[in-house]
């Protein structure tokens, strides 16, 4: 959609001697389009601050929640079918999952306005980013941010104990012997030549340094649709709920989406990718339990060419990467993809779970060898311990991390931000 410059002259300036009505008068009058209008323009211009007054009131999903969001979708002069098909697909996902109270579906609602009104990259959103990795990398961070912090005020010598204790503190974060080694040699250059510095300095060095590990994000270059994902991975790191979250995502951003259950191992893996169709409101294609997953994945490109899909995302079993006959079926999944349509899969999607900790080097390595990974999502972020292991990832091997994990649920998956990254990780 992106009518974002219409949302700011829209509602960014009140004209003078108006005021805004009181949210009480909001939710007593129901769906008072001028009274609404007048609280949006005079709310500050961010996403957030517009939807406390949309949501002034409501309590529950129901009729005030609809014609709210009616109301403000039309005062952004989105297309009709648009607005209805956006409230739609929410009643749809609220009623699925049974949330009655407010607080349940609200950061939901915010997720998906974000990314159909093309928001996400608003400082607003950043910072909801920013809040959700501090409170994620809690544990990490507790854990780096007390060694740190005794040994950044201790006022010590920057001599080479001090060095090898600022090494021993992000080893035991995970971040792994090597990149310990080299991010300690990067900040003592930085520190060496202007003499000592100051334990803010240090601190904040550290952050740069630790930013600069992380690679941008891939270009895709041009390509026919469909997209063709394909997402790999070891058992149980989060394959099949990543997938879905992107799915969602691609969803709200207006793509016509197809989830395609090429894990033909497991009897439920099917039936859970079905669910997550049905949720996110995108097209679905399995075959039986036992089916050869390169067929799955060949015969998903047929239906996606003829039904017009804009992308299509293919999990796969989880499988050890020591596993040569294993990794030799996804080889084999990659090429019949290749075949069938030059140029797919177009993104190859390694999930790794941050709690692995330094065993996720090797499988890198190895599904890298097998099948050219082109990102790396890293799940299950919040609430461990081991979230340093993004850094030893990012620099052992040149490829970017796209998105973490930070919860179960659909929009507990965000796009990944280095000095966010960084930010969360030091405090
Ligand atoms: N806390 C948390 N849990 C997650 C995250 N991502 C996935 N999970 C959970 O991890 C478990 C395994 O997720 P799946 O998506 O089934 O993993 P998978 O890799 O597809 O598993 P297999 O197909 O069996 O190899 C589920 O309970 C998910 O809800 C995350 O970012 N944070
Ligand atoms: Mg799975």
């Amino acid at each position: 959609m992106g009518f974002f410059s219409s949302l700011r002259s829209l509602f960014s300036s009140a004209p003078a001697g108006e005021r805004p009505p009181s949210p009480a008068a909001l939710s007593a009058g129901g769906p008072d389009g001028s009274a609404l209008t007048l609280a949006l323009r005079a709310a500050e211009p961010r996403l957030s601050a517009w939807l406390k007054v949309i949501l002034a009131g409501v309590e529950a999903p129901g009729p005030l929640l609809w014609q709210r969001l009616a109301f403000f979708l039309a005062a952004l002069e989105t297309p009709a079918g648009e607005r209805e098909a956006f409230i739609a697909s929410f009643q749809a996902w609220v009623a699925d999952m049974g949330y009655a109270r407010l607080e349940d579906f609200r950061s939901e609602l915010q997720y998906r306005l974000a990314l159909a009104l093309d928001l996400e990259d608003e400082e607003d959103e950043r910072s909801r980013l920013v809040l959700k990795l501090s409170a994620g990398l809690a544990k990490t961070r507790g854990h780096i941010a007390r060694g740190l912090n005794a040994l950044f005020s201790s006022g010590r010598a920057l001599d080479a104990s001090f060095w090898d204790e600022l090494e021993e503190i992000l080893i035991s974060a995970d971040v792994g012997v090597e990149a310990s080694h080299s991010l300690a040699g990067r900040l003592r250059a930085r520190a060496e030549p202007g003499g000592p510095l100051a334990a803010g300095d240090l601190r904040e060095a550290l952050g740069l340094e630790l930013a600069d590990v992380f690679r941008p994000a891939r270009r895709i270059a041009a390509f026919t649709p469909p997209e063709v994902v394909l997402m790999v991975g070891v058992n149980g790191v989060g394959k099949t709920t990543t997938l879905a979250k992107l799915c969602h995502r691609s969803v709200l951003q207006g793509k016509k989406a197809l989830l395609v259950a090429g894990d033909t191992f497991r009897a439920a893996a099917a039936e859970q990718l079905e669910i997550w169709a049905r949720r996110t409101g995108a097209g679905f294609y399995a075959r039986g339990q036992g089916a050869d997953p390169a067929a799955v994945a060949f015969e998903s490109v047929d239906k996606a060419l003829a039904e017009g899909y804009d992308v299509i995302f293919v999990d796969t079993a989880g499988r050890l990467h020591t596993k040569t006959n294993l990794m030799e079926e996804l080889a084999k999944i990659r090429r019949v993809l290749g075949k069938r349509h030059p140029g797919a899969p177009h993104r190859t999607i390694l999930v790794l779970d941050a709690t692995s900790g330094q065993n996720a080097l090797s499988q890198v390595k190895l599904f890298h060898e097998a099948v050219h990974v082109d990102e790396i999502i890293l799940t299950k972020l919040d609430g461990t311990a081991k979230g340093g292991i993004a850094v030893a990832v990012a620099s052992r091997f040149s490829l970017p991390i796209s998105f973490v994990g930070l919860g179960e649920k659909l929009e507990d998956l965000r796009p990944f931000d280095s000095r966010a990254f960084a930010e969360a990780l030091l405090g």
